[in-house]
């Protein structure tokens, strides 16, 4: 706890968002290393049906194992950081109450794929997280994450010669693809890039404390259509900026509501 932080005030809550194995949970441990002598931290894991993640950040030892909680978010990962955000919001305001005054709760997504992001109900900021072995034309791709996020990570940039991506063209893809808003290329072997990333939490944290920041929504995801042999068939569409997916047989259906409200669809 800095004395920054105005008394009765909740934590700012930051989610971190990227597809499957593109090191959301390594960038939370590393932010737990670097920054809890400094912030009192708290984590809230997404997994679809276990608490690999929560497990993983407890035997980093990166911080006290009881402020890491899971959440198990079944089938669909993504309507639990964005269309139904109770489950989340309700373990951040536990982990905020057993534990306050806390600066940051870090949100990790269930790693579900290029377009999830959070609810601007749930976060108050987002890192969407890209790396470089997934390739470097991923950042060309855009999307609502890639795009808007409060900042975009493109991870492992250690891995660029191994792996035939030119690291400083596939920050610079991603540059043009977010309109200004910070790209930080980032290794946990890269001493300055860890420092960049330290220095843009505390200015977020700086902000959201003075009542200067204001959350984005990047937008709903893209329409998009899962088929999973038939059992997990989901379509989508929508006029009105939602979208609607219907689910298996065996499953319920439902709609998902447009978003509304400022700061969306920047
Ligand atoms: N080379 C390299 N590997 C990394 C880096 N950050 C994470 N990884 C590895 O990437 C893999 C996936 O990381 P993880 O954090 O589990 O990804 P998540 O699925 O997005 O949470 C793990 O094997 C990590 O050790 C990095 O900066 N450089
Ligand atoms: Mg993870």
């Amino acid at each position: 706890m800095t004395d920054l932080a105005p008394a009765g005030t909740r934590s700012l809550r930051l989610g971190v968002a990227g597809p499957v194995g593109t090191g959301k949970s390594s960038l939370i441990a590393l932010i737990c290393r670097e920054l809890a002598d400094e912030l009192a931290l708290g984590v809230i894991t997404n997994d679809i049906y276990t608490d690999e993640d929560a497990r993983f950040l407890r035997s980093a030892g990166v911080l006290d194992p009881e402020r890491i909680r899971a959440v198990e978010t079944g089938a669909c990962p993504h309507t639990a950081i964005r269309d139904d955000v109770t489950a989340n919001l309700l373990a951040v305001e536990d982990l905020e109450a057993d534990f306050a005054p806390l600066d940051v709760v870090l949100v990790e997504s269930g790693g579900d794929n290029l377009t999830a992001t959070f609810s601007p109900a749930l976060v108050d900021a987002q890192i969407f997280v890209l790396d470089v072995a997934g390739g470097g034309d991923v950042a060309r791709k855009g999307g609502p994450g890639i795009g808007r996020a409060d900042l975009l990570v493109v991870n492992k940039t250690d891995l660029g010669p191994y792996v035939g991506v030119d690291v400083p063209q596939m920050v610079a893809d991603a540059q043009a693809a977010r309109d200004g808003r910070p790209v930080l290329g980032l290794s946990r072997t890269d001493r300055d890039s860890i420092e960049v990333l330290k220095t843009w939490l505390r200015g977020v944290l700086a902000s959201f404390r003075s009542g200067d920041h204001v959350a984005v929504d990047p937008g709903p995801m893209a329409p998009h259509f899962h088929a999973e042999g038939g059992e997990h068939q989901r379509s989508h569409a929508d006029e009105d900026g939602g979208y609607v997916h219907s689910h298996g047989p065996d499953d319920h259906e439902h709609d998902h509501a447009p978003v509304t409200g400022a700061g969306s669809q920047r």
